[in-house]
């Protein structure tokens, strides 16, 4: 099959890590860690954090009934159970309001914190979805923006990490996440 451009996948490489944006299914990756967008009592649910779930299988969630809760912007990890990543990396976005209750705040401390905890950890390599970007409500464009920034001062700045991935459920949110790392390399 002849594949337009725009589904073309996209990188760049800050330092010693490698920033790429791919559109796929999070729980295929092959990455060290996973990251799931959670809620903060970590009792599962819908998007992201469901498919986690029913593919990872019940350890998952037993070692998150084990630590009991993340609050918002916080991080916490678990085993990968039966996923091919050894790791998920639990952390809470924000629910969207109206932009005026720390929203951006909060969802870069779920990217930094996500971070942080996989180099705390000897993670090389990690896939992010797009954090509160579904049931949450946080505007895409806004969210895709705060995210990259986030993460690329982070790799500016810290050592360890090979590969950052961003994995897009949606034709959609591909587009604007490469739009966006677009505008922020140019
Ligand atoms: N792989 C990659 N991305 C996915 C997948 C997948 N398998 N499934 C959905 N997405 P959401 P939130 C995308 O709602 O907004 C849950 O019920 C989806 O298209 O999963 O942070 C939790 O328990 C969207 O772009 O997370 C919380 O209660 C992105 O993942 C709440 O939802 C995030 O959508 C968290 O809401």
């Amino acid at each position: 099959m002849i594949q337009g451009a725009w589904t073309q996948n996209m990188q760049t490489t800050i330092n010693s890590t490698t920033l790429s944006l791919i559109k796929g299914d999070i729980i295929h990756e092959e990455t060290d860690t996973i990251v799931n967008a959670a809620n903060s009592r970590l009792a599962g649910g819908g998007g992201v954090d469901g498919a986690i779930h029913r593919a990872g299988g019940p350890k998952i969630m037993e070692e998150c009934r084990r630590i009991g809760g993340c609050p918002t912007g916080s991080a916490v990890i678990t085993s990968g159970g039966n996923l091919k990543a050894k790791y998920v990396i639990h952390t809470v976005g924000p629910i969207y309001q109206d932009g005026k209750h720390d929203e951006a705040k909060l969802l870069a401390n779920a990217y930094k914190n996500s971070l942080a905890l996989a180099v705390k950890k000897g993670i090389k390599t990690i896939s992010f979805p797009s954090i509160s970007t579904g049931a949450y409500g946080y505007p895409i464009n806004e969210a895709a923006e705060s995210a990259l920034k986030t993460v690329m001062d982070f790799i500016k700045t810290n050592k360890g990490l090979s590969l950052v991935r961003f994995v897009l459920f949606s034709d959609r949110d591909f587009e604007v996440y490469k739009k966006t790392l677009a505008m922020l390399t140019a």
